[in-house]
């Protein structure tokens, strides 16, 4: 039986949130496009430098907040119930939530709009990133904030599902897919409180103006505190699949349970308390205290590099079962043209590089260098952009069949799509990373600067062709991924042929009986987490409101 079957329900709400990233992930596609054409001097009549912002808001909301949420309560929807074998308790509870993302992401998306068109009266040039002294009319902040909401009904949604399982399954281990999805979603909580009290205390009453002014350090501090672990947010559902789903479509298990339960509780207990990397930069916050954040931030390396060793170990695994031997010579047997294997593959290949980048951002001193250049968009299109975006991509064609019941269409499109991708975010990134150390700055659509660094015409520069070049291939791999995605719910034959994917997943080499069953119990690693956020945070924020909420304050301490 093929998941649709067992939970016919449970597949439309996944099929659905899917819908929506997929429109998302096109839309923002195509404005990254217009982008890119716009800041490497091809084309600068398709939108006036001030539309650049509202553009550039557009395409970074789509991409990294409505493209990354939909997607992963979908795929985490998926996991929980499967995981659990139980469907959700009401599921006019889980479409109620799902409406709700959507409502504010349409919200959001026309606020933006009105930014560009000029009848609608609202404007959101404020980027991804949102916070002050930019300001957006309030209805984009309203979205948002029902955005966030509606994931936290998601998070409600596993939660209470899970509890009703344990109640009936008190012996057992929570299984590996709810521990990661439930983990992970108590990450998200703990982080959005810091967004959701800038948006809705100060914000909003400010955009409405119900209130004169607002600290831009204060706010600042708020959103990175959720700024920095909201990278988590999209990280660990792509882990959740390295983990669960990529050993076996390597050919193989999973090499060890313990070690991935242990690598989701770092992550949920240390990924707050490190924003402050984000503002090494600002003006008001001591020195003392960014040192200690860049500590932390060293430390939340440690679960991505035991990562790095478990999937590799757990992909060699695989390519021995395969027949693979040698050294090296078992990279062979692995099965490169399964767009899923490949695309993983390549998304981990793309973070190592990329995280190596993120331990240059990281160094107080060195971060000097990079901060507000070209280099930062060129670091985040490999993570989020690649490692995250490439794996929920290449997963999309693992669980469309069981989602529709339909046989994947257009395989030959898929298979080469992940390698497009791939090579086309090599060229770009690789670029952007190399024109940002010659200084070219981020989040601007002047071109003189790029002018007077080089000191030729833009056209001119090799790296911003190659920028165009890597720009074009991944315009042409959205394309081949939307062809295959939609070819196969839409042109599939249910239940024609056998289906192409066996939904079963082998359990892991090393399972979860050698392990202490703490492990399972969150309660104590919510108490940790809050504990370290109160030490890193409680200090600089009171001192920054103590001259009052609205009155611009610093951080001594
Ligand atoms: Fe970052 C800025 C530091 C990870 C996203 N980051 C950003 C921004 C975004 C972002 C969006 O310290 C820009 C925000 C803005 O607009 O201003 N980042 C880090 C560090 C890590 C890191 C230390 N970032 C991420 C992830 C992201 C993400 C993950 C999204 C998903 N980042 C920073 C800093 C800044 C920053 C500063 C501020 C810069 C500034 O000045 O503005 C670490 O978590 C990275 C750890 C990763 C590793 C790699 C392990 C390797 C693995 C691969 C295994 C291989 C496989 C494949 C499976 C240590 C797990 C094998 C295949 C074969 C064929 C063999
Ligand atoms: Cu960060």
């Amino acid at each position: 039986m093929t998941y649709v079957d067992d939970f016919p329900g449970e597949a439309r709400v996944v099929r659905t949130a899917f819908a929506v990233a997929f429109a998302s992930i096109g839309l923002g596609g195509a404005l990254g496009v217009l982008q890119a054409l716009f800041r490497t001097g091809y084309s600068r009549s398709l939108f006036s430098a001030v539309d650049y912002y509202s553009v550039l808001t557009a395409h970074g909301v789509l991409m990294a907040l409505v493209f990354t949420t939909f997607f992963i309560v979908g795929l985490f929807a998926w996991g929980v119930t499967r995981s659990l074998d139980t469907g959700f308790r009401d599921l006019r509870f889980t479409w109620g939530w799902l409406a709700l993302m959507t409502l504010g992401t349409l919200l959001a998306f026309v606020s933006i709009l009105g930014g560009i068109v000029g009848f609608i009266p609202t404007h959101a040039a404020v980027l991804y990133t949102f916070y002050a002294p930019l300001e957006a009319s309030p209805t984009f902040y309203l979205g948002l904030a029902l955005l966030v909401v509606g994931s936290w009904g998601a998070g409600v949604d596993y939660v209470l599902t899970l509890r009703d399982w344990r109640a009936d399954n008190p012996d057992e281990r929570i299984p590996l897919q709810t521990f990661m999805a439930v983990s992970t979603m108590l990450l998200w909580f703990v982080c959005t409180l810091g967004v959701a009290v800038e948006v809705v205390v100060f914000l909003l009453p400010w955009s409405l103006g119900l209130i004169p002014r607002v600290d831009p350090l204060l706010t600042r501090t708020l959103f990175w505190y959720f700024g920095h672990a909201v990278v988590y947010f999209w990280l660990l559902p792509a882990y959740f699949v390295w983990y669960t789903i990529f050993p076996k479509l390597s050919g193989g298990r999973l090499f060890s349970d313990p070690l991935a339960r242990v690598v989701f509780v770092l992550f949920l207990v240390l990924s707050t308390p490190v924003g402050v990397h984000h503002q090494y930069g600002d003006p008001g916050l001591s020195q003392g205290l960014k040192f200690v954040q860049m500590t932390s931030t060293y430390f939340i390396l440690l679960p991505s590099l035991l990562t790095a060793f478990t999937v590799v170990a757990s992909m060699e695994h695989g390519a021995r079962q395969r027949g693979g031997e040698g050294r090296f010579g078992w990279l062979r047997a692995l099965p490169w043209e399964n767009p899923s294997f490949s695309g993983i593959a390549l998304a981990g290949l793309a973070f190592a590089a990329s995280g190596f980048g993120g331990m240059v951002n990281a160094g107080l001193n060195v971060n000097a260098l990079v901060h507000n250049t070209m280099w930062v968009p060129g670091h985040f299109h490999l993570t989020v952009g690649t490692a995250v975006a490439l794996t929920f991509m290449a997963i999309t064609y693992w669980l469309l069949p069981q989602l529709t019941g339909k046989r994947l269409r257009l395989r030959t499109l898929a298979a080469v799509q992940p390698y497009l991708w791939f090579v086309g975010m090599v060229f770009m990134s690789n670029a952007m990373h190399r024109i940002g150390l010659a200084g070219v700055p981020r989040r601007t659509s002047e071109p003189q600067y790029e002018q007077v660094i080089f000191n030729t015409p833009i056209a001119s520069i090799g790296e911003l062709h190659l920028q165009t070049v890597g720009g074009a291939f991944l315009l042409f791999a959205s394309l081949l991924c939307f062809l295959a995605v939609v070819g196969s719910t839409w042109l599939g034959e249910r239940g024609a042929k056998p289906l192409a994917v066996n939904g079963h997943i082998p359990s892991a080499l090393s399972g979860p009986e050698h392990s202490p069953r703490v492990l399972d119990d969150f309660r104590v690693w919510v108490a940790l987490t809050v504990l370290l956020l109160l030490i890193a945070y409680g200090p600089p924020l009171a001192a920054m409101v103590q001259n009052g909420l609205f009155a611009p304050g610093s951080a001594p301490i």
